[in-house]
């Protein structure tokens, strides 16, 4: 499946985002129609060592299962270790160049706050990438400014037309305004790990816009 029409619902994840164990959260999420999923390991009291490993075994699993990629955040050594699908990495992670050389054709995905990084990231060969925080979110601590959809709309503005994602705050509700400024999908924590049916609803609603047959 070509990389933006997998990027359509991704959902992002780890053991802290979920109120149930992790496994059951994704298996409800791909049900519900996720068509992408990043293991992302982070916080206060997050898992580490063999008992990440262990999960992330587990998630990516359950991702095969279902013929979803899997991918891992930051970590490249555990995406290599696991023969992961992708690595996603920020713009104060290792090095964006470092990162393609080791994970050689793997997806890589960088995040990107404005135009500048966005260019960057394309020149350092990311296959896409994730730009937020659209709307407020206390998901994630170190975020920075909420600058909105008009991001998005300036990075395509600028003739980019790499595959990209939205992320920060998004929900049913405001999903379709990221779409319509010119992201291929959304990318999405809380939304879908704390509210069991977000997923099903938001894969309807994005299915809806290039099948007239499915109703909201
Ligand atoms: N990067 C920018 S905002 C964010 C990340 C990882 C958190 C997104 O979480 P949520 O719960 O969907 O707002
Ligand atoms: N964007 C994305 C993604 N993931 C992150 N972990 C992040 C920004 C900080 F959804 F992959 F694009
Ligand atoms: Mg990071």
């Amino acid at each position: 499946m070509e990389l933006k029409k997998q990027l359509e619902l991704y959902f992002v994840m780890g053991s802290v985002n979920c109120d149930r164990d992790p496994r059951e959260v994704l298996t409800k999420a791909l049900e519900g129609g996720v068509t992408m999923f990043q293991f992302r390991e982070k916080g206060d009291h997050c898992l580490d060592g063999d008992d990440k490993v262990e999960l992330a075994k587990d998630l990516q699993k359950i991702c095969q299962r279902f013929g979803i990629p899997f991918i891992v955040n930051d970590d490249v050594e555990l995406a290599l270790l696991l023969d992961a699908d992708g690595v996603h990495i920020g713009q104060e992670d290792e090095d964006i160049e470092e990162v393609r050389r080791k994970i050689g054709s793997k997806i890589l995905g960088v995040s990107a706050h404005n135009v500048e990084e966005a260019k960057r990231a394309i020149t350092f060969e990311a296959d896409y990438l994730g730009v937020g925080p659209m709307f407020p979110t206390t998901t994630k601590a170190d975020i920075r400014k909420v600058e909105g959809p008009s991001v998005i709309k300036k990075i395509r503005t600028a003739g980019i037309t790499i595959p990209l994602v939205g992320i920060g705050g998004i929900n049913e509700n405001n999903a379709p305004e990221v779409i319509q400024a010119g992201a291929d999908g959304i990318a999405i924590i809380s939304a879908i790990s704390r509210v069991p049916g977000t997923a099903r609803k938001l894969s309807n609603l994005l299915r809806a816009r290039h099948d007239p047959e499915i109703v909201e």
